[in-house]
């Protein structure tokens, strides 16, 4: 007989699923529902793979509550899933739009109704078009007006939502968006992204503030993409020096200001070639760090880093130099055996246990959750309409591990959402990546859970990983 640790969680960590608006919502136009630029973007050709759109995605607006009853039916404890801004508030100012934040009271209601908890993800990169084309996140005005509707958001919904985050990902807005242009609005100006992260950080600051004043009891934060980061050899100082860089990139330049309180001076430094960071202004770095409930953490994967070394053959590195400013000389190193999804990311479940400990580590104590993890694979349906993700479910089982053992090593994690409640659209992938515990069948719209769906609802209802 095998005996196996349960890994049983703390008593309370909460158990989700996550989702985003442009993801799963569809209903691109109704209601008064105006353009984001995921839809200018979607919709330029050779943007996004196969020219998919969000256009029906999901069809969540029309069918959230079947996706209710399917949360229910996973036994998850709280969705935490994103409002659309130009659905709400059209053009991105001005006055609500109430059929837009009648769709998310709906979604609400039903939710408690069925006793989950909704968090509240107020961007999840839906900027209007409108304020794109008026500059966009290099313009400092957007942080205005950003929490102008993130206050607006609340006063309609915060009689019953009580976890907010402001920002899902500042890090793919800032250079997805604006230095590579693989993600919306498509520009590539490296400067330019440096002013949309600060300002993205400005909008935090500022809607935090707002929110609190009105709404003291409030449990907020904001949701950073942090990554594991190390170098390919720790005995090259050029390898070191990489990862330092990457590291200060992808993680310390959002978390230093937000928790700490400053921009990290060695990434500066970095940086200063690019940008004189001009943008910011007197009193900003205070506005920033605004005290927090809890830090969302998405977790996916490791970079492994080298530097430039004439000695060392091309293979098996990559580069990606426009997402990564001030890092044109990194090379990124796919580590020979190690297993990837269909994203061609590395699975690297040590690195979620890394990543949580060195938050708890080196920043202030706040409550930590997994505000995303998960795997994309390709799916097959089986003879009997099932679907078996056993990569997924595995995926899944050794991230649960990964989590319990950052517990144990005394990270404050509170709780789980996984990545994804359904398939949906995968920005500039389209629909050809599947992150779902839940299938869609994007023609007849039918929902199938996967094997890691009844996967989970046991890890749920045992609170850990039972035999
Ligand atoms: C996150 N990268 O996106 C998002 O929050 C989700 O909307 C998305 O579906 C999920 O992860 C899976 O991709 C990311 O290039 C997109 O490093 C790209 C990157 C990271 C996260």
């Amino acid at each position: 007989m095998t005996s196996i640790d349960p890994l049983t969680f703390p008593p309370g960590f909460v158990w989700g699923a996550a989702t985003a608006s442009y993801q799963i919502e569809g209903a691109a136009q109704e209601d008064g529902r105006t353009p984001s630029i995921w839809d200018t973007f979607s919709h330029t050709p050779g943007k996004t793979l196969g020219g998919d759109t969000g256009d029906v995605a999901c069809d969540h607006y029309h069918r959230f509550r079947e996706d209710v009853g399917l949360m229910k039916d996973l036994g998850i404890n709280a969705y935490r899933f994103s409002v659309a801004w130009p659905r709400v508030q059209p053009g991105g100012s001005g006055s609500a739009n109430a059929k837009g934040l009648d769709f998310y009271r709906r979604l609400v209601d039903e939710l408690l109704s069925h006793d989950i908890t909704p968090w509240v993800t107020l961007y999840h990169w839906d900027l209007p078009q409108e304020l794109e084309d008026a500059g966009g996140w290099p313009a400092r005005d957007t942080a205005a007006r950003f929490a102008d509707y993130a206050t607006l958001v609340h006063g309609a919904l915060g009689d019953r939502v009580r976890h907010w985050t402001t920002f899902n990902e500042p890090w793919c807005s800032a250079f997805l968006g604006y230095a590579s242009g693989v993600h919306a609005p498509g520009r590539q100006h490296a400067p330019d992204a440096l002013a949309a992260m600060h300002h993205l950080l400005l909008g935090h600051g500022q809607a935090i503030e707002s929110i609190r004043a009105a709404d003291p009891t409030a449990q907020l934060g904001i949701t950073l993409n942090l990554y594991a980061i190390s170098a390919a050899d720790e005995t090259k100082p050029g390898d070191l020096d990489a990862a330092r860089r990457i590291d200060g990139l992808a993680n310390r330049i959002f978390l230093d200001p937000v928790l700490l309180g400053s921009y990290p001076a060695d990434v500066m430094a970095d940086l200063r070639g690019i940008s004189d960071f001009g943008f910011v202004r007197d009193g900003d770095h205070k506005q920033i760090a605004q005290p927090l409930d809890l830090l969302g953490i998405n977790y996916y994967s490791r970079h492994v880093v080298a530097g430039e070394d004439p000695d060392v053959p091309a293979e098996p590195y990559w580069r990606a130099p426009t997402s990564w400013p001030g890092s044109e000389t990194v090379r990124f190193l796919k580590r020979p055996g190690v297993p990837v999804t269909d994203m061609n990311w590395e699975v690297d479940a040590p690195g979620l246990t890394e990543t949580l400990t060195r938050v708890a580590r080196d920043y202030p104590a706040v409550p930590l959750y997994i505000t995303e993890n998960g795997a994309a694979y390709i799916d097959t349906v089986t003879d009997e309409g099932t679907v078996e993700d056993t990569d997924r479910v595995a995926y899944f089982d050794a991230h649960f591990r990964a989590c319990h053992d950052a517990i144990a090593a005394g990270a404050p994690l509170s709780g789980y959402f996984a990545w994804s409640l359904l398939d949906n659209f995968e920005w500039a992938w389209g629909y050809t990546k599947r992150f779902g515990m839940i299938r869609v069948d994007y023609d007849t719209q039918q929902r199938t859970v996967k094997a890691s769906g009844h996967r989970f609802r046991e890890v749920i209802k045992h609170n850990g990983l039972g035999e």
